[in-house]
């Protein structure tokens, strides 16, 4: 199966890791990153008293379940010492199931595609770059959603 992973950062050496969680996602059985998006810089959607973000899109093959895709991810944060305080708080990393293959997930620990997907530069733009023909389930044409947003300050690194 084909999944896209977006990945966030904006503390400690963002750069890094974002790097960090790319090689420990490369290193876990049944999981390959096949394709990397370049790296995007943006202010904090929802909260400015934060740190500028770093993000990226890549691509991985896995034979993992979703679930266990997203459970993956969450180690990955654990170990780099994500400390999870404010829900929308500063974080180390940030890993976020953006898609799974078509398939549509809604279940009580996770939603794909991703709820807020739509809404965020900083992940249609990078995934463009991966995919510029992709037809998201449920919310039609990437291309089609990118037009809706503000994309003016997503920088490009
Ligand atoms: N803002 C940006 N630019 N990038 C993120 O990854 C990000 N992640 C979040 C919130 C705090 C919503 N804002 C963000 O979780």
């Amino acid at each position: 199966m084909l999944a896209y992973i977006g990945l966030g950062s904006n503390l400690n050496n963002p750069k890094q890791q974002i790097k960090d969680a790319l090689i420990a996602l490369n290193s876990t059985q049944d999981v390959k990153v096949v394709a990397l998006s370049s790296l995007y810089q943006s202010k904090p959607i929802d909260d400015s008293e934060q740190p500028d973000y770093i993000n990226a899109v890549c691509q991985v093959d896995t034979h993992l379940t979703a679930l266990e895709l997203l459970y993956v991810c969450q180690e990955i944060e654990t170990k780099q010492h994500r400390v999870r305080e404010k829900k929308w708080g500063a974080r180390t990393i940030d890993l976020d199931i953006i898609l799974y293959g078509v398939q549509v997930v809604a279940s009580k620990q996770l939603i794909i595609p991703h709820p807020e997907m739509m809404n965020r530069a900083f992940v249609l733009v990078p995934l463009s770059e991966l995919e510029s023909d992709l037809k998201v389930p449920v919310l039609g044409p990437l291309q089609a959603l990118i037009d809706l947003i503000d994309t003016s300050e997503l920088i490009k690194l």
